[in-house]
């Protein structure tokens, strides 16, 4: 893909008409403790941030940065946003199209101030996992920290109050519910690997 695409290739975007339904899959709640991906350590935390519509919810962001930063959903909405409409396409085999409103993650980065060395950014959530980009999806354009769809708040189903979206690569790796992240010098592993899936997965 890197050999031969433009990296900063764009994934085709929609118009409002072309809007679909969108399932929730994985995770739909990380507060309930049923749920096969449910994380003893985050899942109560999760369900107190959520019963006070996520007014103490936090993203911190630390690693390789100069200013490693807790951000509210109101700082990151005070940042410059993006809305685009784009095809979530799921390794199981559906699709759906739906608007997306967050911040760029390169905006982020830029407030926390990257290191030069730094070449991965490390997301992780509420539930068991965790999702690993390279330097090159993470400024994407079309990446962006979400909390809005089709014009709404993030539902609860679809990560609230913001997941990831990943336009360049497989629904897998648009992770939902994102709590923390690392920025990293060096690779690692995001469980993808460990747990038999490709850790790259470009469309
Ligand atoms: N935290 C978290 N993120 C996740 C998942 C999950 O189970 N937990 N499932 C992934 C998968 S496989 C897909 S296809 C999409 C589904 O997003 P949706 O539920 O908003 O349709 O979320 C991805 N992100
Ligand atoms: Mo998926």
């Amino acid at each position: 893909h890197r050999l031969l695409l433009p990296t900063n290739a764009l994934a085709r975007e929609h118009s409002h008409g072309e809007i679909s339904s969108s399932p929730a899959i994985g995770t739909t709640n990380p507060g309930d403790p049923n749920q096969y991906l449910f994380d003893p350590s985050y899942g109560e935390t999760y369900d107190r941030l959520r019963a006070d519509a996520f007014a103490d919810w936090r993203l911190t962001v630390e690693g390789s940065v100069l200013r490693p930063g807790a951000f509210s959903l109101g700082d990151l909405q005070r940042m410059p946003a993006r809305t685009q409409i784009t095809r979530h396409t799921c390794e199981e085999g559906w699709s759906s199209i739906a608007e997306w409103t967050g911040v760029p993650l390169k905006r982020v980065l830029e407030a926390v101030g990257t290191k030069p060395e730094a070449r991965y950014v490390q997301l992780y959530s509420y539930d068991y996992v965790a999702s690993g980009i390279d330097m090159i999806d993470a400024l994407h354009p079309q990446t962006i920290l979400a909390y809005g769809m089709n014009g709404r708040d993030l539902p609860l189903a679809h990560g609230a109050p913001l997941r990831l979206r990943l336009e360049t690569q497989l629904g897998y790796k648009s992770l939902k519910f994102v709590r923390h992240i690392v920025v990293l010098d060096a690779f690692e592993d995001d469980g993808s690997i460990a747990t038999g899936w490709a850790w790259y997965a470009g469309i």
